[in-house]
Order: structure tokens, then sequence, then C-alpha cells
């Protein structure tokens, strides 16, 4: 188990890759598994995909337990929105990708999803509240979709111009 770097703007060759499905969850899944949850706790964060730390595989990981409490990890193969709520919601995302940039975004309230365990057994979860805004941020993530996707074209192509130009730099 090891912490990976982070696949950060403006490297949208790897991020805006579409994710593969993972035919078989076995061993060498569940060590990238381990890997990504090492790495989201490292940076941290509440969640994680396969593609940020480069590996196209439709795998995400995700712990949404507040520090101090018994971590809760979750592990989710192949996830996909099988239901939206009609209701939305704002929630002020960000992103492991993008440091130091949040904004609003309007997504479906409630979210159900199927997925596979790591141990290859298929569920079927109802979220809601931060849960399903994570869910489905993770799911565009193994689309190529990027929250800032969900943001306004002129504070979209800001915080590209942004990434790019501390890229140039070296400051990344
Ligand atoms: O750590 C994260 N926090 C977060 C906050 C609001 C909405 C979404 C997220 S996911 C993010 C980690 C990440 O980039 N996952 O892809
Ligand atoms: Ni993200």
């Amino acid at each position: 188990m090891s912490v990976k770097p982070i696949i950060l703007l403006p490297d949208e060759k790897i991020l805006r890759q579409v994710s593969k499905p993972v035919k078989q969850v076995d061993t060498a899944t569940r060590s990238i598994f381990d890997d990504m949850l090492e790495t989201m706790y490292a940076a941290p964060g509440i969640g994680l995909a396969a593609i940020q730390i480069g590996v196209a595989q439709r795998l995400v990981v995700l712990d949404l337990s507040k520090t101090g409490e018994t971590p809760k990890p979750m592990f989710l193969a192949n996830p996909s929105i099988v239901w939206s709520s009609p209701e939305e919601s704002d929630y002020e995302e960000g992103c492991l990708s993008i440091p130091d940039f949040y904004e609003m975004v309007q997504r479906p309230k409630e979210v159900k999803v199927q997925f596979q365990d790591r141990n290859g057994e298929a569920h079927e979860i109802h979220a809601a509240g931060l849960l399903a805004t994570c869910l489905q941020h993770e799911i565009d993530h193994l689309n190529g979709v990027l929250f800032i996707d969900h943001i306004s074209r002129l504070k979209r192509a800001r915080v590209i111009k942004k990434f790019q130009k501390a890229d140039k730099l070296g400051r990344l």
C-alpha cells in the first residue's frame, strides 16, 4: 500500500480519459483500491477516483467519516447511477486534482448507485446529502468530467488558465 502522486490540472490528457470497466475484481484491483485509500487519506480528501492517480479503471474510494471518528472506507468498482432525484441541491465542491479552488455546484439531491464492492459483490445504495454529491463527483471523474464542467464557462476558463500558468512556472 502506498501514497501515489495525484494528477492535477492542467493535465487534462489524463483527467479527461474515460475509465474502463473492471472485468474482475481481483487482488490487483484490491491493491489499487488500497493505494487509492492511502492517497486519499494522505491528501486529505473524502473521495478519490482511480484516474486521479493515473489508473483509467472504474474504481472509486470514499470515506465520509469525520476526523476523530472510526474510519468508514467505501470501495466501489464500476459504480453507475441508476436513478437521480428530480430535486437538486447546491454544494460547495472542491477536487484534489484542482487544489484550493471551490465553487457551488448544483446536482440531483439524491441518487441510487449500483456498484461492486472490493470482493466483487453487487450492491445498490440510495444516497442523499454529501454522499450523493460525492458519488456524482467521483462517477463524473470516471467519465472524464470535472466539477468545473458544472460551473460557468468564464470561471472554468479562469481556473484552467491559472493552473496552466502555475505549471509553466514549475509551481505544481
Ligand atoms: O475531498 C473532496 N471533497 C469534496 C467536497 C465536496 C464535493 C466533492 C468532494 S470530492 C473531493 C475529493 C476529490 O477530488 N475526489 O474526486
Ligand atoms: Ni475530484
